[in-house]
């Protein structure tokens, strides 16, 4: 059903916005929200779905920023020019740096653009004494290379690396990235008409990380297969009874911070608890559920927020996305057109 198809494009790209958007504000550091705050998370929410008022448009930060300029360079492109992208973060950037960019990638910026790209490879692996950086920015950009690969995972893999790789070396921040593109990749390729098995979503991300995480030895981590075992973690997490694990417990074990192998296995987990209610969270639909929990961990929360975003709305597709929020998310219709390109270019029709 290519009309679904284009609506799950759709709902990735818009995830990733609203989750950016609508999570910044709660950007708190390390702790879960109060329940007096997970009650204003709430409200807000409510106010956002209801009949449309009159407020100031919710400003996206870096990861849409970049998002964003990966989506527009694979659009025009038609491929990945590595060399492109670099220009269209950099040039994205120095427009607007107020856009609450990660302390280090912002070196890379200006060492890209201070040797006129003429070196796309060094500066991030100088980054962080020459280990790379391990943080989610990677992650948090790469839907529309999920989208650009749909039919072809082995060619995603390889754009994942490439792009990830001009600001992120470090494995577990590439890793990450690609963790966060198989999900969505996944979440693609499924039917939300049916009910979705949880378990055997996190068994194909286990089977997809410990064939990359094995190739990938050698290289002197303490821990060979740090996502292998996260996931391991997910699964245990997403099967417990009753009302599913207490939000201390999710983040001890799974983690909310700016480190990619403490927040995209975070993420992957809200979108699969989100497929059953949870308690304090009053909403039906499962999409906002999904944002809502994540937002409400705490810590990292507009990346955690819009990689959740990214990953559900690729399995429920624009139709589950709420039409008033959407017009209170900053360039909303942008990111909806980037969708359908994309689509249009992935797609054999
Ligand atoms: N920067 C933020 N949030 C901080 C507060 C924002 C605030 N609201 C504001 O507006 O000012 N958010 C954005 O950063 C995250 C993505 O970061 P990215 O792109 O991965 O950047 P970076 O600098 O490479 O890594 C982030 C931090 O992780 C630590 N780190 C990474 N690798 C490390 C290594 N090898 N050794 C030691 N530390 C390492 C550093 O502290 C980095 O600065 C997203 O949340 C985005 O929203
Ligand atoms: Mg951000
Ligand atoms: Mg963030």
């Amino acid at each position: 059903d290519l009309s679904l198809l284009r609506s799950k494009f759709r709902g990735s790209m818009l995830g990733a916005l609203i989750g950016d958007c609508l999570g910044s504000p709660y950007d708190n550091g390390y702790n879960y929200l109060s329940n007096g705050m997970k009650l204003v998370l709430q409200k807000s929410f409510d106010k956002l779905e209801g009949p449309m008022f009159k407020a100031p448009v919710m400003q996206f930060t870096d990861d849409s920023a970049m998002t964003y300029s990966l989506a527009k360079s694979l659009v025009e492109q038609k491929e990945l020019e590595v060399v492109d992208v670099a220009k269209r973060f950099v040039k994205s950037y120095f427009l607007e740096p107020n856009r609450g960019y990660g302390a280090g990638v912002v070196t890379v910026f200006q060492k890209l653009r201070g040797d006129k790209f003429a070196d796309i490879v060094t500066p991030a692996k100088q980054q962080f004494n020459n280990q790379g950086s391990w943080g989610n920015g990677g992650a948090m950009r790469v839907a529309p290379v999920a989208l650009f690969c749909y039919e072809n995972y082995d060619n995603l893999l390889d754009t994942v690396r490439k792009v990830t790789q001009i600001t992120h070396t470090h494995k577990v921040g590439v890793d990450g990235a690609i963790l966060q593109a198989a999900a969505i990749y996944q979440s693609l390729h499924l039917n939300p008409n049916e009910t979705l098995n949880v378990i055997s979503f996190v068994d194909d991300l286990i089977q997809k990380m410990d064939q990359i995480e094995k190739d990938e030895e050698g290289l002197g981590l303490a821990e060979p297969q740090p996502y292998k075992i996260q996931l391991g973690v997910v699964k245990a997490l997403i099967s417990e009874d009753g009302d599913g694990p207490d939000v201390k417990d999710v983040l001890k074990k799974l983690g909310n911070s700016v480190a990619a192998l403490y927040s995209v296995p975070t993420a992957i987990f809200c979108f699969l608890r989100a497929q059953k209610p949870i308690s304090g969270i009053q909403t039906e639909n499962p999409f906002r559920r999904a944002i809502q929990y994540a937002i409400s961990l705490g810590g990292d929360t507009d990346t955690i927020g819009s990689m959740t975003g990214a990953i559900a709305g690729a399995y429920y597709g624009e139709e589950k996305i709420n039409s008033n929020m959407l017009q209170h998310c900053e360039s909303s219709e942008e990111f909806r057109v980037l969708g359908d390109k994309l689509f249009e270019i992935a797609v054999k029709q």
